[in-house]
Formats: structure tokens, C-alpha cells, sequence
């Protein structure tokens, strides 16, 4: 398995010296934001993480390797060449097995995260349940890939173009533990509330730390959901966007949007209806995502030491 895995400088002494790391998807800078907003964010949620004392650890698979960390060129590839495929755990060895260059999803981080010894991750907004789920099956990889996969996950909730209730029911069934972060309502990325709850509220990284390092001391596999509010400055009206989503629910039905291009395609309309208003706030929430996950992590190494 080693023999896929290869990390920057930066990430192997980390990793070697059990400092705290955070890893971060390639999707999300491939087809979640268009250029040059992807690779400025990219960087940016890098420095983060530095800046609050972890090391970040962006995830990619180019020429047939797993890349556990990227330079600025790879970084740079992944924000602007055209052919990068979008790798959930279905594509994963196919892309690699292929030399292909493939952007991992949050499914696919969490699979090469874990191989490489890394338990925590930051991202934007995790898939789920799509709406209308239950008629086309449409239910994220990232679901299942939390049910197995020891990574915890700091997001902004889930999207409304998701069936968040049925998604909530899917991660209880599958024993997936959703942690409000100073919130008691799971948010939905550009808005900070949902109408549903979490099931436990933490207010600071040492609790959250401390509930990562008992259920996997347990033996209870699988990861968690960190979820974590949009700052108010920049969230968006939960009204206003909910109409946005509904055109372009409507735009993916009539163009038989299907499968793997479903989310991409929503995210780009959403942007497109909003003026780049919807940009901001994913910018804003990646963000600060990547700051509680780099705190998370710090206080979660200091047990695990
Ligand atoms: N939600 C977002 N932004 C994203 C994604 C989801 O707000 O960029 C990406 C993530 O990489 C996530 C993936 O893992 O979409 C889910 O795709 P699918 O629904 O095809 O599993
Ligand atoms: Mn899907």
C-alpha cells in the first residue's frame, strides 16, 4: 500500500514527529470554484492551518501516486488544467491504477488521509441524500465513506440542494456522531441555520479532540461531522438562497444531469444565479473551517501523544 503514497517535505516530518496535520480534498479547488478564486483560496486555507500550529496536507493522484501534501505547481495544476477527473472511492483506484490526474472528493481525501495516518480534515460542504434521493439513489459516497473511514470532518453542514433531514437519518443509521460546533443547529454551508439540530453540542477544540480520541480508543470506526457555521458576516439569507436552489434543481432535471456531474453542475448554477455572491461565502466558510480544524487538531494530538 506505501508504495502509492508520497508526501512533500513538510507533511512526512510532521507526520514523523506526530505534530498535528489536516487534510484538505482537491475537488473543491477543481470543480467546486473556478480560476484564479480556487487556487488563491487553496493557498489560503494552507496558511491557515499553519498559522494555527498544524501542518496542512492538500490530497490529490497524479502519475499513478497518491500525494500526501502538493507543491505550489501541483496546487496550480489542479486549479487550472481542464482534464482533471472528479475521484469518489468508486474511481479511486482506476485513476491511479490509469496515471491519470484525479481531484479527490471528501470520500476519497478520508480513504488516502487514513492511509496516510492523518485523522482530521477540512473542507467545505460534505455530499448527501440528494433530493428526490429516495426515486434516483442519488446518496454521496461521503456518506458511506464516513461510516468506515477514521477521519473527522470539519464542514459547513450540507448544502440545501441535499435532502438534509434524510441525510442526518443516513449518518445516525450508519453510527456517524454530528458535532455542532458552538451551534446547535446543523447548518447548510451558505446559511447558518437548517431547522434541524446536531446531536451534541461542543463548544471547544479540547472537547472535540477528546470525543475523536474515545470513539476510535473504542474501536467505534468510522468518522464524524464537525459542523461548523458560516460566520454571520458573511452567511447568506436561508430564504433568498432556497429559491436559488430550486432553479437550479430545475436546470439539472431538464438537462439530465446525472451521477458524478450532479454536484459540480449545482454549485455552478448556484454561483451563477447568486452574481459570485454564493463564491464569497464558500470562500469565507472553507476558511474558517480550516481554522477550527487546525485547533481540533492540535488539542486531538496532545491526547494522542
Ligand atoms: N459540496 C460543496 N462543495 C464541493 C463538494 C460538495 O459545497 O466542492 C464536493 C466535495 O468534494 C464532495 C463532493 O465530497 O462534492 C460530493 O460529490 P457527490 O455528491 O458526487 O458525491
Ligand atoms: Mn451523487
Amino acid at each position: 500500500m506505501k508504495q502509492y503514497l508520497t508526501f512533500t517535505e513538510e507533511v512526512r516530518h510532521a507526520l514523523e514527529n506526530n505534530l498535528p496535520v489536516v487534510a484538505l480534498e482537491t475537488t473543491i479547488i477543481s470543480h467546486g470554484m473556478p480560476y484564479p478564486q480556487n487556487i488563491e483560496m487553496a493557498k489560503e486555507v494552507e496558511q491557515i492551518i499553519r498559522d494555527n500550529g498544524a501542518v496542512p496536507a492538500t490530497i490529490g493522484i497524479m502519475n499513478g501516486k497518491i500525494k500526501i501534501g502538493l507543491t505550489e505547481a501541483e496546487l496550480e495544476e489542479f486549479a487550472t488544467n481542464q482534464s482533471v477527473e472528479k475521484v469518489s472511492r468508486r474511481d479511486f483506484p482506476y485513476i491511479l491504477s490509469s496515471g491519470k490526474i484525479g481531484a479527490t472528493t471528501v470520500a476519497a481525501t478520508m480513504i488516502a488521509a487514513e492511509l496516510a495516518g492523518i485523522h482530521m480534515f477540512a473542507t467545505g460542504g460534505i455530499g448527501g441524500v440528494h433530493r428526490d434521493g429516495e426515486i434516483t439513489w442519488d446518496v454521496s459516497a461521503d456518506l458511506t465513506e464516513l461510516a468506515q473511514t477514521n477521519v473527522a470532518v470539519v464542514c459547513a453542514g450540507a448544502k440545501s440542494i441535499l435532502d438534509i433531514g434524510r441525510t442526518l437519518e443516513y449518518l445516525e443509521t450508519q453510527g456517524v456522531p454530528v458535532v455542532g460546533y458552538r451551534t446547535a443547529e446543523f447548518p447548510s454551508f451558505f446559511a447558518r441555520e437548517s431547522g434541524y439540530g446536531v446531536d451534541f453540542r461542543l463548544d471547544t477544540p479540547e472537547e472535540v479532540g477528546a470525543l475523536m480520541n474515545t470513539k476510535w480508543d473504542l474501536g467505534l470506526k468510522g468518522g464524524m461531522i464537525i459542523a461548523n457555521p458560516v460566520p454571520e458576516s458573511d452567511a447568506l439569507n436561508h430564504k433568498e438562497i432556497e429559491a436559488v436552489i430550486l432553479q437550479a434543481l430545475t436546470e439539472a432535471k431538464e438537462n439530465n444531469i446525472a451521477g458524478k456531474k450532479v454536484t459540480p453542475f449545482l454549485l455552478a448554477k448556484v454561483k451563477e444565479l447568486t452574481a459570485g455572491k454564493s463564491l464569497q461565502t464558500n470562500i469565507a466558510l472553507v476558511k474558517h473551517n480550516a481554522e477550527v480544524a487546525a485547533k481540533v487538531a492540535v488539542a486531538y494530538q496532545q491526547k494522542a501523544n
